[in-house]
C-alpha cells in the first residue's frame, strides 16, 4: 500500500531538515519503505479537505490505506511498530525506547522549540532578555542531564531505535546554537544521527523541494549558492544530478 505523508510547500528553513515532516522521511528510510509527499501551501493546510487528516491543520500527516494519522512522534510509532529496524524485540527495551521517543517529544523538545519561537516571535517584548535566559538554562540542563545518561555510549540504550531517531531530531534544531556544542558528547552523537544512510536520504530528498528547477547539463557537477545543505547527488522524481555549492 502506497504510504503518503504531506510536507511544507514552502518550509520557512528552505530545506534545512528541521519541519517535523524530516523525522517521518527518516523513519520510513531506515525501514526502507518508499513513501510519496504531498507538497502543502500554508492555504491548503487550513482547508477542511487537510483539517480532516489534521485537527490542527498542519504537516506532517500520514496516509496508508485506510489510514490516516497526524502526529509525527505517533507516526514515527506506528512506522517503528509496524516495520523492523527502529524498536528493539526485548518487550523491556522495547518499552525503554519508546520512553525515550517521549522524552525527546516531551522533554527535551519544549524549551528548544520554545527558545526558537521566543528568537523569531518575542524579539520586541520588555521581558525578552529574561525569558531567553530562562529557556537558554532549561535547555542546559535538560542538555546536561541527557550528555550525563548518554555518556561515552553511541546511542541511548543499546541499538539505534526510534528513540534515538526523534531525540537527534529534536537537538538538531539547537545545532550551532553553541548550546549544544557545549557538551561534545551530544554533539557527536548527534553528528552519528545525521551520518546514517537512511538520514542522508531523508534530508536529501526534503531539499530537493526547495532547490531551483533543475537544469540538466552534460558539464559535470551543477554549481549553485550555497543553500546550507551538503554538496553531494541530489534527486527529484526520475532524476537525480549532483550539486557543488559556492559562496556567491
Ligand atoms: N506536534 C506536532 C507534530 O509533532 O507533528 C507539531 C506539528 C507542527 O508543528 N507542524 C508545523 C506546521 O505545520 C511544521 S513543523 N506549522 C504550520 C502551522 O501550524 O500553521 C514546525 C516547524 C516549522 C518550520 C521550521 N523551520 O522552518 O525551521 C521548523 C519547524
Amino acid at each position: 500500500m502506497t504510504i503518503t505523508i504531506t510536507a511544507f510547500e514552502r518550509s520557512p528553513d528552505r530545506g534545512k531538515g528541521l519541519a517535523r515532516d524530516m523525522r517521518v522521511r527518516w523513519a520510513l528510510e531506515e525501514v526502507g519503505q518508499p513513501y510519496d509527499v504531498r507538497l502543502l501551501s500554508f492555504e491548503e493546510m487550513k482547508q477542511p479537505a487537510h483539517i480532516a487528516l489534521h485537527p490542527f491543520g498542519q504537516i506532517p500527516t500520514y496516509e496508508e490505506g485506510d489510514l490516516a494519522l497526524f502526529e509525527s512522534g505517533a507516526i514515527v510509532l506506528h512506522i517503528a511498530e509496524n516495520h523492523a529496524g527502529l524498536l528493539p524485540d526485548d518487550p523491556n527495551a522495547r518499552a525503554r525506547a519508546i520512553a525515550w521517543m517521549f522524552a525527546a517529544l516531551n522533554t527535551v523538545e519544549p524549551p528548544i522549540f520554545d527558545h526558537d519561537l521566543a528568537r523569531i516571535f518575542e524579539r520586541d517584548e520588555l521581558w525578552y532578555e529574561q525569558r531567553l535566559r530562562f529557556l537558554k538554562d532549561s535547555i542546559g540542563k535538560r542538555l546536561g542531564a541527557l550528555s550525563d545518561r548518554l555518556g561515552e555510549a553511541e546511542w541511548l540504550d543499546g541499538r539505534f531505535s526510534a528513540g534515538d531517531l526523534l531525540m537527534v531530531s529534536v537537538l538538531l534544531r539547537s545545532k550551532g546554537s553553541g548550546m549544544l556544542e557545549d557538551y561534545p558528547n551530544l554533539a557527536a552523537y548527534v553528528a552519528r544521527g545525521e551520518a546514517r544512510p537512511g538520514y542522508k536520504r531523508a534530508f536529501e530528498a526534503q531539499l530537493a523541494v526547495f532547490l531551483p528547477p533543475l537544469q540538466l547539463s552534460d558539464e559535470g557537477p551543477l554549481r549553485m549558492p550555497n543553500a546550507g545543505g551538503p554538496a553531494g547527488s541530489y534527486f527529484r522524481g526520475p532524476v537525480s544530478w549532483t550539486v557543488q555549492w559556492f559562496s556567491p
